[in-house]
């Protein structure tokens, strides 16, 4: 699973990524950079510290930083380069220039995110044209009338996600990998005098941008100017923005939710991990995580919400006693932030 940065040129994705993965990265411009985050996780830690093992594990997220999309006929070519990079990511954050000044926010959105809906329609409007002059099976009817459903939505100039479209009426459809179902996180990537319209700005791009997405405000450059410096020194450097905490943490677990994931942990002397899974797994499935033999020779789970653990100063024994630790099925749905041990035979 794969975070896609996108963008107008010059919006400041790599700016964004190198924050995200260190500013000492070699990156290149005309092509997709790919890294990995750490999810900064509290609760992982005081797991951590309470059972003091050899390794500590936190959750990851891949980043791809794409190039920004040239318009024009001319760039017919590299734009197809980049929208093909795309349709393999699975979500996209797409960052907004709102630092230089030079455009208007909402036609910058605009501008992005009608490039995405035409490329949309012109998949669904080739394949209608297709199964049109098709012999057409039950399965090629159903899959027609819903591309006729994406088709008014697209030259309404509305992204398929309004759709609502039912998980099997997604599945027929899958294999097209429009970019307008794909979850979509807005970055306005503010300079660092405008920090104090942080919460207006939210407000305004809020306004333009479809209410199925979410946006963040992230002071890009000034986040990575941070990302740089020793803890010591962050401190110091933020409250001289009047800032309390750094912004990317925040943007981080905001793409987590992006991807629908969840995190549960595993603990033990030996190491204490999160295991990141999509929301809905039940627990044979994410015993298949940690190994595939673990998912096919399940007994059951001990489970216990990090919550009650925490309560019980995280023992075992005292979770026992006072019956917070639970024996679940294959079945149950691991909830996030469940600490899970799996029973199975090999
Ligand atoms: N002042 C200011 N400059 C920024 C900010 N973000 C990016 N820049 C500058 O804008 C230029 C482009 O930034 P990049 O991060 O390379 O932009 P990009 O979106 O990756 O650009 P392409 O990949 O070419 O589309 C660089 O010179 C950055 O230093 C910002 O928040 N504030
Ligand atoms: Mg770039």
């Amino acid at each position: 699973m794969r975070i896609g940065i996108v963008g107008l040129p010059s919006s400041g994705k790599t700016s964004l990524f190198k924050a995200l993965i260190g500013n000492n990265i070699q990156t290149s411009f005309d092509k997709p950079n790919i890294g990995s985050v750490k999810v900064i996780d509290k609760d992982l830690y005081k797991l951590s510290e309470a059972f003091n093992p050899k390794k500590t594990t936190p959750a990851e997220i891949t980043f791809v930083d794409i190039p920004g999309i040239p318009s024009g006929i001319e760039n017919k070519k590299r734009r197809n380069e980049i929208f093909s990079a795309i349709r393999k990511v699975d979500a996209l954050v797409e960052v907004i220039d709102a630092f230089s000044g030079t455009n208007d926010l909402e036609d910058a959105i605009a501008t992005f995110d009608s490039d995405l809906i035409l490329m949309d329609l012109d998949v669904v409007e080739r394949r209608i044209e297709r199964l049109q002059k098709e012999k057409r099976d039950q399965k090629k009817e159903r899959e027609l009338t819903i591309l006729e459903k994406c088709k008014g939505m697209l030259e309404n100039e509305r992204p398929l996600s309004e759709l609502n479209l039912s998980e099997e009426e997604i599945n027929d459809i899958r294999s097209f990998e429009f970019f307008t179902l794909k979850p979509i996180l807005y970055v306005v990537n503010i300079s660092d005098a405008d920090i104090e319209a942080k919460e207006k700005l939210k407000k305004m791009v809020k306004n333009v941008i479809s209410d199925r997405y979410d946006a963040i405000v992230v002071p890009v450059e000034l986040e990575l100017e941070l990302s740089e410096l020793s803890e010591g020194e962050k401190e110091e450097f933020l409250s001289s923005y009047g800032l309390e905490k750094p912004i990317l943490p925040e943007f981080i677990d905001a793409s987590y939710d992006l991807l629908g994931y969840e995190t549960f942990y595993t603990v033990g002397e030996d190491e204490v991990k999160a295991w990141t899974i999509k929301k809905g797994t039940n627990t044979r499935k994410a015993a298949g995580k940690i190994h595939s033999d673990i998912e096919r020779g399940f007994i059951a789970a001990e489970v216990i919400s990090y919550k009650d653990f925490e309560s019980v100063d995280f023992s075992f024994k005292e979770a026992k006693t006072k019956g917070l630790l639970r024996i679940e099925g294959e079945d149950y749905i691991v909830k996030n932030k469940d600490i899970v041990h799996f029973r199975f035979n090999v």
